[in-house]
């Protein structure tokens, strides 16, 4: 049995979404995040030194990372769905995305999660209106001409193809479901993109989409 070591609010959400467009069943593992850290409880070093979230377990198996998931599980059961034919330009596009969302695509979405909170976080008084500062020049001379930039490209290649592999619903798009829904609720994402925007709202109308959600319970995306 396919265990799914799902944090709340998480990365996680969209292996169980996977998991439910494939069909094959699995357990999930529930752990919370620290009220105040946000962070994953030590529980989830026991599965794998790093202790983020997602993790599965397979038999002897305990994969990391969501794209390796997503890889493992489409190869070991899509049974030739979820993934273009091997050796076709959009298998090439799936692969690219697969990377994309973790590699390219999460970390100034992270910066802007980070710089957002600095200068609210505990600080000696003195200091806030410094620490702000150093926030907002960072904020407007990388993260947001960053987010921008990620942006446009998206939009621009949703406007080749309906799917971002292709014009097939992949596992590419579960996987970039997170960076995009990451962008609407503190990226600058709107309905300015119409593509994405749509890409949005047809994700969250698919069946799998919505037993996931039943599945792993509560699913903010932290601001
Ligand atoms: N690139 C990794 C990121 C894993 C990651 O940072 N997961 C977050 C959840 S969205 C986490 O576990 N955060 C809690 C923590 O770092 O303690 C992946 O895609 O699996």
């Amino acid at each position: 049995m396919i265990i799914v070591h799902h944090l709340n609010n998480s990365r996680s959400q969209r292996v169980l979404w996977l998991l439910e467009e494939l069909g094959v069943p699995y357990e999930v593992k529930r752990y919370e995040r620290d009220a105040k850290t946000m962070l994953a409880p030590a529980a989830l070093r026991a599965v794998h030194p790093l202790g983020k979230s997602p993790l599965v377990s397979d038999g002897d198996a305990v994969i990391a990372e969501s794209g390796a998931i997503v890889d493992y599980l489409v190869t070991r059961y899509g049974e030739g769905r979820l993934a273009p034919p091997p050796g076709t330009p959009e298998r090439l596009r799936y692969t690219y995305w697969l990377h994309y969302a973790e590699g390219s695509a999460m970390p100034p979405l992270l910066m802007k999660l980070i710089f957002d909170r600095m200068p609210k976080g505990p600080m000696p008084a003195l200091m806030r209106p410094i620490v702000r500062r150093i926030a907002e020049r960072v904020r407007g001379g990388f993260v947001d001409p960053q987010l921008k930039l990620h942006l446009d490209y998206q939009e621009a290649e949703l406007g080749r193809s309906q799917w971002f592999a292709g014009d097939d619903f992949t596992a590419a798009d579960i996987q970039m479901s997170f960076p995009v829904e990451v962008s609407a609720a503190r990226g600058g994402l709107d309905a300015t993109r119409p593509k994405l925007w749509a890409f949005l709202e047809r994700i969250h109308a698919r069946p799998a989409y919505q037993r996931a959600l039943e599945r792993g319970g509560r699913y903010d995306i932290l601001r």
